[in-house]
């Protein structure tokens, strides 16, 4: 297809999809083996079940803001998720058709921090005294790109970023990485046999060296045992900061979701098996224990 005959939402998906690949080492790592052991024949072959952004609950941001680009590109917001301990709230929303993959949108309650954090996510997002997704030009797919790698706020200083990490992980994560892509995810039930359960993709993950989040255990089982999740944990890379100091800091990670039939479609054959006939949505104590794959627990336990 010719570049610009491309839709805004694939020239995004793209986009979005180009720079994670570049910065986390995993996605190449992965991709190459299913080649190499003929899995798949092309990245284009694996099947993205969701992809996962972080934003901020402040005036002008989060996910009241953020939402409006995939609204606008035909995403339908579904269920609502809340995170107790994390301070965390989140949406999934739906596709406009199959080819996409699901969008789970997370949202920090910055109010309930301690004093100390909440005034250093303020003294960045102060200054954003209206809704930076207004003044875009949804229909360009070249312009939303564009923003979603442009920072909306100044870099921290070392000694900031660590009081957000040592309180909450995933404020220092956002105040850092912004819109970045969180992780893509690949489907597990679609590939081919020897691989498509998750005890199998796992160990083959392991087998190329790939470190897997523990937290609640590798695999993450939903209650109707239907929805089952894995994830790596991020890599650390070499952060800048306002002060002029280098931290490693977490970045981006990979998840693995394997979707079982729903009980009244058991009886079709696999030929005939679509997205809708699996397990949808997400499951709050999944995701809780999917968070961690950029935790420094993770990462360095
Ligand atoms: C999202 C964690 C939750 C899932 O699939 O349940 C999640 C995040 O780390 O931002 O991805
Ligand atoms: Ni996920």
């Amino acid at each position: 297809m010719h570049f610009d005959e491309q839709k805004p939402i694939d020239i995004v998906l793209n986009d979005l999809f180009e720079h994670y690949r570049k910065n986390v080492s995993d996605v190449d790592k992965i991709t190459k083996a299913l080649l190499e052991r003929g899995v798949v024949s092309a990245q284009a072959d694996i099947v993205n079940d969701h992809i996962a952004f972080r934003t901020l609950g402040v005036p002008n941001l989060g996910i009241k803001s953020f939402e409006k680009i995939f609204l606008s590109f035909g995403y339908k917001k579904m269920d609502y998720y809340y995170f107790e301990g994390k301070k965390l709230d989140a949406y999934w929303f739906a596709p406009p058709s199959d080819e996409y993959p699901r969008i789970f949108v997370s949202e920090l309650r910055v109010s309930e921090l301690s004093q100390a954090a909440q005034d250093i996510i303020q003294k960045y997002t102060a200054g954003i005294t209206t809704d930076p997704v207004d003044a875009l030009d949804l229909k360009n797919g070249v312009e939303v790109a564009a923003f979603l790698q442009k920072p909306l706020w100044d870099l921290p200083t070392s000694a900031e970023y660590e009081t957000l990490l040592a309180e909450s992980e995933y404020a220092a994560w956002v105040i850092y990485n912004r819109y970045y892509l969180n992780h893509y995810t690949i489907s597990i039930h679609e590939l081919k046999d020897g691989y498509n359960t998750l005890e199998e993709f796992n160990a083959f993950l392991e087998s190329i060296g790939v470190k897997l989040n523990t937290s609640g255990g590798k695999i993450k089982t939903s209650d109707d045992g239907l929805l089952r999740q894995s994830s790596t944990v991020s890599a650390l890379y070499d952060a800048k900061f306002a002060d002029g100091k280098t931290l490693e800091i977490a970045g981006s990670y990979v998840e693995f979701a394997e979707r079982s039939v729903l009980p009244a479609f058991k009886d079709l054959p696999k030929d005939q098996i679509k997205r809708e006939h699996r397990r949808d949505g997400f499951e709050t104590n999944n995701a809780d224990k999917i968070f961690e794959s950029t935790y420094t627990s993770q990462i360095k336990g």
